[in-house]
């Protein structure tokens, strides 16, 4: 495989501090080697171009327990342009839609003009849920094309990355009823900033919900490819509430989602405006139980991420070598990082199916395998294996692919454990 070391300056960053507590006693906890960009698909003409690539290690620090990555990569450079689609995958539509419902009732359905902002709104899924509820919406979405085709469909979109001074631009009209982001936390290098902008735009009453995926389900399954450079955080409870504490701001309430495979809805308001649930001391009992706060439980990890990295190239190159026609399934972000980490590419994988218009005819970053529509599936052999990119949504993708498992056809699920199913 080619990987060429090309690190352009101008796009990285090495910093030395938590972004949360500003300390300084960081430990290094995996190293999965230079990556390119997750979501850095190339076009046919530039297979023959090099590639940027990256460090990407994790660190934990050992004074607020954040698990970050210090490697940052220019958040221009990895979000100007998007080819990650939420409307592309069936079941975060109905998650979102399932959601909105609940917060509205929840919170909404009695205000007068409620008024939700999303940060990291992407195409709208959403938002589109709540304005169907009697909401006003307002998207804050930094991808061109993204906010553009929110835009375009009816979703009022600001295309520009959430900071403190947008959110003093917003309040000048309206405070907002609910500030929801969801999978963009991890992604801000500023929290700081963030979360100021976030107490002014909910004012005195209003709410921040945010989902995140959980550290303790990463560590837990040995999810190292959801670890990438737009993932500078990888959060639990006692973390949030260290940084969320800074701004007079509290967690009333915690809940567990399964997308994601393993993901955190979080409640925040100001200090004393709601009654804290006790799934708040739930979670962090929790967390001291599972040792978030020792390094121990890190070092497993690491060699327990390694040995699965064996086990799974172990196990494509035996399959290889029994001439099973090998492709990959759903061109997720994170699918990359695990075809990278464990050197599978277009030798290996035929080529990689996936429902995203945007994706298809690209190629995956320094891998180079070919994406492919997702119809491509009912002209397979009838004895090939999918290796399962998007694990994350297992139970559906393998009910909706009854056909192909009915002729023969097979998946792998690389994580926790290689398995064929
Ligand atoms: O934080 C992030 C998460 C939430 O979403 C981002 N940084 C980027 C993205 O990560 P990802 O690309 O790993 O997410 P998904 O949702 O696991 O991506 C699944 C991919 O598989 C998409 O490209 C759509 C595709 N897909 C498919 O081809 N058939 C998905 C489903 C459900 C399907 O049936
Ligand atoms: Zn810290």
């Amino acid at each position: 495989m080619k990987m060429i070391d090309n690190i352009k300056m101008s796009n990285y960053t090495l910093v030395k501090k938590c972004r949360i507590c500003g300390g300084e006693n960081l430990h290094l906890i995996l190293d999965l080697g230079k990556q390119p960009p997750a979501n850095s698909l190339i076009e046919k003409s530039q297979l023959d171009l090099s590639e940027p690539v990256f460090p990407l290690r994790l660190f934990w620090c050992n004074d607020c327990f954040l698990v970050q990555l210090l490697d940052i990569v220019k958040k221009e450079f990895l979000f100007k342009h998007y080819l990650y689609m939420t409307s592309a995958s069936k079941p975060i539509v109905e998650h979102f839609t399932k959601y909105a419902l609940d917060i509205h009732n929840e919170f909404l359905k009695k205000q007068e003009n409620p008024f939700v902002v999303e940060i990291g709104s992407n195409d709208g899924s959403l938002l589109r849920q709540f304005k169907k509820l009697g909401s006003c919406i307002l998207g804050i979405e930094p991808a061109s094309n993204l906010a553009k085709l929110a835009n375009d469909s009816g979703i009022t979109t600001m295309n520009d990355f959430f900071s403190l001074s947008n959110a003093k631009k917003i309040v000048e009209s309206k405070n907002a009823s609910i500030v929801v982001a969801n999978n963009v936390i991890g992604h801000v290098e500023n929290l700081h900033d963030l979360m100021e902008g976030i107490k002014i735009l909910i004012g005195e009453h209003g709410v921040f919900v945010f989902e995140v995926p959980y550290l303790l389900d990463l560590v837990k399954k040995l999810e190292f490819d959801t670890v990438y450079h737009e993932h500078l955080s990888y959060f639990s409870v006692l973390p949030i509430i260290n940084l969320i504490g800074r701004f007079n701001l509290e967690i009333f309430d915690v809940q567990k989602q399964t997308v994601h495979g393993g993901t955190l809805r979080i409640f925040v308001s100001k200090k004393n405006n709601f009654k804290i649930k006790d799934s708040v001391k739930k979670f962090i009992k929790l967390e001291y139980e599972f040792g978030i706060n020792n390094i121990k439980t890190y070092d497993k990890f690491s060699d327990d991420v390694q040995n699965l990295k064996n086990k799974i190239i172990t196990l494509l190159h035996k399959l290889k070598n029994e001439k099973k026609s090998l492709f990959g399934y759903g061109a997720s972000a994170k699918g990359n990082v695990l075809l990278n980490y464990c050197n599978i590419d277009s030798s290996i994988l035929d080529y990689i199916i996936d429902t995203t218009p945007l994706k298809q005819g690209k190629f995956t970053p320094v891998t180079h395998i070919p994406i492919v529509s997702s119809d491509q599936i009912s002209n397979t052999e009838n004895d090939s294996i999918a290796l399962l990119l998007a694990w994350n949504y297992e139970n559906q993708i393998l009910d909706k692919e009854h056909d192909f498992r009915s002729n023969g056809g097979k998946f792998l699920i690389p994580i926790p454990e290689p398995i064929i199913k």
